[in-house]
């Protein structure tokens, strides 16, 4: 099927390409020759065993232990040779499947070589230890994040397309991490003005704003990222440009017992010199409701207080003056105090009241309010009834909810303004070219204990993005070579497609939540049975009793609809929230008040990020993509461990089995005739007849003795397998470089 291939001595052995033993009799055949025959049998972890016999159906294999069992030869797969153990692309082992991928990467894992290619993916495992990269190192033969950088930058510097390099993987894989070495990188080798090293500075403040620590990781990134950086035409760094998404708004005022908020706050409480503290009246970490009750305060080596001085140099450095980061810290102290604000039910007369003590006091006093209004925003609603404000008392579930409201929307749009104050820094120079390179580090997929709607919502985003790497990789590819008359076996692939209908289509999922959302009498549990009922017998939908599940790619989730319809609706609390930042007195809360009226009062959570995702999407369907998935090796966070089950699970997640099959079968570069009559055709001999491209193209490859399994004739383009190209192009060269010799030969001999 593919140049490897040509390593199966005959096509009668059956060993497939996907690297399974199909019958005993490929295996006697290797017997007979006096071969070794390795192969990888399911004894609890994959172990690997020597074949001694072989009958039609099973295999008599020799373990290590010395014992000799007996197996069906469709568990067994072959193993590829000791030599092959070290190799840093999947695609070139000569059997593909799943052990021999699971033993390769933990032998290069066990060397600290945590990069690999899988045919055209980079697959990074996260050592959970400093491996000292250095940003300006040459990279060498080993795959590397460094090397998918200067790939991106040399096909821009080409004139080619713009490029993405998109990194993906679930919680604790290393995405964020391999995203700053793939900017330090282009800061190496695009360094330009001074703009550079603020680029990588903006790291740290929104590591601090979006980042937290989480049970399965102690920075994780509670929002998406994409970071275009801007080239001129000699290939400079010349601007930048932050783009986030999906910011996990809840954490603010809630979370799992042993998370944390966003760093931002406990950096705050810690580092805060003497005069701010007063200013702020502010107190410890574990004196604020928001942030105590998940009982997590501190991170293992990590000083909050060093941080905030990292965080204020950073902001200094992208020239947020220090008047705006005395307002950014007074509406992050608001926040905390906005948690401390308590309240009583007056049972007499059905009423609750605001406790109006310090935590009301400061609050409203760091938001430049009176106690009054914010008391009034927070306890009652007004709703208008001709030309009537009728003004209606709020329950204390209701009063809560408004409070924690006001937190989420204060944090959420603090976080938008930090990121258009650092576009404005890095805003775009007068040379750019129109070229850029965007990295791409997504919130990975996640399964918590509890599953509510900020999993709905990063699951769900996930899935498109992973349908985004299978268009590219698996689907279009395929796709291509059929509509080009090519002659293609199809690779079978798992699809998301179902599961994202299940989201998106018209009828699905998140129409379904607007429309039970927009319904004032709607609660989370007619939400439950509607789905339940529209989604009956959908392979990728379960309805539980207080629960749906989904059948995600990478995995089936539960989630609990509570909360569903008051994170989706966000917006009716809007109005209030808004009313009150714009009234008061300090500049930040009228700005902020003014940021959210950005997005249309009419959207809801679900369809926002709808929006945003298939803006993203479009936006990366424009470049020419790397893709960069990370591995987490294992359920502990620590270095040198490698479990085996939790690594399959996410190759399978990652479809690499079938990326590299297709790669390996594939014809990765391709040109149209014409295109390639353009470039070729003058190295055909001199009496070669003038022909239609096709034949040209077909004449120029039989004269170079192209073999006919290295290309493929389309109806409308020539594919290649990998290296082709390089040959024709160095024929090409040396073709032009006679050329010119001559050229220079004649000039002479006329002067
Ligand atoms: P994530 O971005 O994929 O998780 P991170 O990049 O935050 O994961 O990595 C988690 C931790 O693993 C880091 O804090 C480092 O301690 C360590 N680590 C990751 N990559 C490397 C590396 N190349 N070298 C050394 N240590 C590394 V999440 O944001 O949770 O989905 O939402
Ligand atoms: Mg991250």
């Amino acid at each position: 099927d593919g140049p490897v291939d040509h390593k199966c001595t005959s096509s009668s052995l059956a060993i497939k390409l996907c690297g399974h033993f199909k019958s005993g009799e490929a295996i006697d055949y290797f017997l007979k020759k006096k071969l070794r025959v390795w192969c990888w049998i399911p004894a609890g972890k994959w172990e690997c065993g020597k074949i001694q016999s072989a009958s039609a159906n099973d295999a008599h294999v020799l373990m290590s232990t010395g014992n000799v069992l007996r197996f069906p030869l469709e568990n067994i797969w072959p193993a590829n040779p000791e030599v092959q153990d070290n190799e840093n692309d999947l695609a070139l082992l000569s059997y593909i499947n799943e052990p021999s991928f699971l033993h390769n990467l933990k032998y290069r894992y066990s060397q600290d070589k945590i990069y690999s290619k899988a045919g055209p993916v980079l697959v990074a495992l996260n050592p959970f230890k400093d491996l000292s990269l250095q940003a300006n190192n040459s990279v060498g033969e080993n795959p590397h994040v460094f090397a998918v950088v200067d790939q991106a930058f040399n096909e821009i510097l080409r004139g080619g397309k713009n490029q993405s390099i998109i990194i993906s993987g679930e919680s604790s894989s290393g995405k964020t991490e391999t995203a700053k070495f793939a900017m330090q990188r282009v800061v190496a080798i695009g360094s330009g003005d001074v703009i550079d090293f603020e680029v990588l500075k903006e790291n740290v403040i929104l590591e601090s704003f979006g980042n937290a620590k989480t049970l399965k990781n102690g920075n994780s990134s509670r929002f998406g990222k994409l970071n275009e950086i801007y080239f001129s035409k000699a290939g400079k760094i010349c601007g930048a440009r932050i783009k986030t998404f999906l910011l996990e708004k809840s954490r603010v005022v809630e979370r799992a017992v042993g998370e944390r908020s966003y760093h931002v706050f406990y950096q705050l409480c810690a580092g805060a010199p003497p005069c701010l503290k007063e200013k702020l009246k502010l107190k410890t970490a574990n004196e604020y409701e928001f942030l105590k009750q998940s009982r997590c305060l501190t991170i293992d080596n990590i000083d909050d207080s060093r941080e905030f001085h990292l965080l204020m140099e950073a902001l200094d450095s992208v020239h947020i003056t220090k008047d705006d980061q005395d307002s950014l810290f007074s509406m992050l102290a608001a926040v905390l105090w906005l948690g401390n604000i308590c309240f009583s039910t007056i049972t007499s007369k059905n009423q609750v009241e605001v406790n109006l003590d310090e935590a009301v006091a400061n609050a409203a006093n760091l938001l430049g309010c009176e106690v009054d209004a914010l008391v009034l925003a927070l306890s009652t609603q007004t709703t208008q009834s001709g030309n009537d404000n009728i003004v209606q008392k709020l329950t204390l579930s209701q009063v809560i909810e408004t409070r924690d409201a006001l937190a989420k929307y204060i944090y959420a749009t603090l976080f938008e303004w930090v990121v258009v104050q650092i576009n404005k820094y890095l805003q775009v120079g007068k040379n750019y070219s129109g070229s850029s390179i965007s990295i791409l580090d997504t919130c990975g997929f996640e399964v918590s204990r509890k599953n509510g709607f900020d999993q709905f919502n990063r699951n769900y985003a996930s899935e498109r993005m992973q349908q985004h790497f299978i268009n590219h990789l698996l689907k279009h590819e395929q796709e291509e070579y059929t509509l080009d008359g090519v002659d293609w076996r199809n690779i079978d692939f798992p699809d998301n497609v179902d599961c994202l209908n299940l989201f998106d289509k018209p009828q699905g999922i998140l129409s379904l939540l607007d429309e039970e959302s927009a319904c004032s009498k709607a609660t989370d549990f007619t939400l439950l049975s509607k789905l339940k009922h529209q989604f009956l017998g959908n392979p990728c939908f379960k309805g539980e009793s207080s629960s749906f599940r989904i059948c995600h790619f990478a995995g089936e989730v539960l989630y609990n609809t509570s909360g569903f319809l008051k994170n989706n609706r966000e917006i009716v609390h809007e109005d209030s929230i808004k009313k009150l930042l714009l009234s008061c007195g300090n500049r930040l809360p009228r700005v902020l008040g003014s940021l959210g009226s950005l997005t249309s009062p009419m959207q809801s959570a679900a369809t926002k990020l709808k929006d945003q995702l298939s803006e993203l999407i479009q936006l990366l369907e424009n470049t020419n993509p790397h893709f960069v998935r990370c591995i987490n090796p294992n359920s502990k966070q620590l270095a040198g461990i490698y479990e085996e089950d939790f690594v399959i699970r996410q190759l399978r997640s990652f479809s690499l089995l079938e990326v590299v099959r297709i790669a390996r079968s594939g014809y990765p570069t391709r040109m149209t005739h014409q295109q390639f009559v353009e470039r070729y055709n003058f190295l055909l001999m001199e009496n070669t007849p003038v022909m239609d491209p096709l034949s040209t193209s077909v004449a120029v490859l039989q004269q170079y003795s192209v073999p006919p399994g290295m290309f493929q004739v389309g109806y409308t383009k020539i594919f290649f397998r990998s290296g082709q190209l390089a040959m024709l192009e160095t024929a090409r060269a040396c073709t032009l470089q006679g050329i010119l010799c001559a050229q220079k030969y004649f000039r002479g001999a006329r002067a």
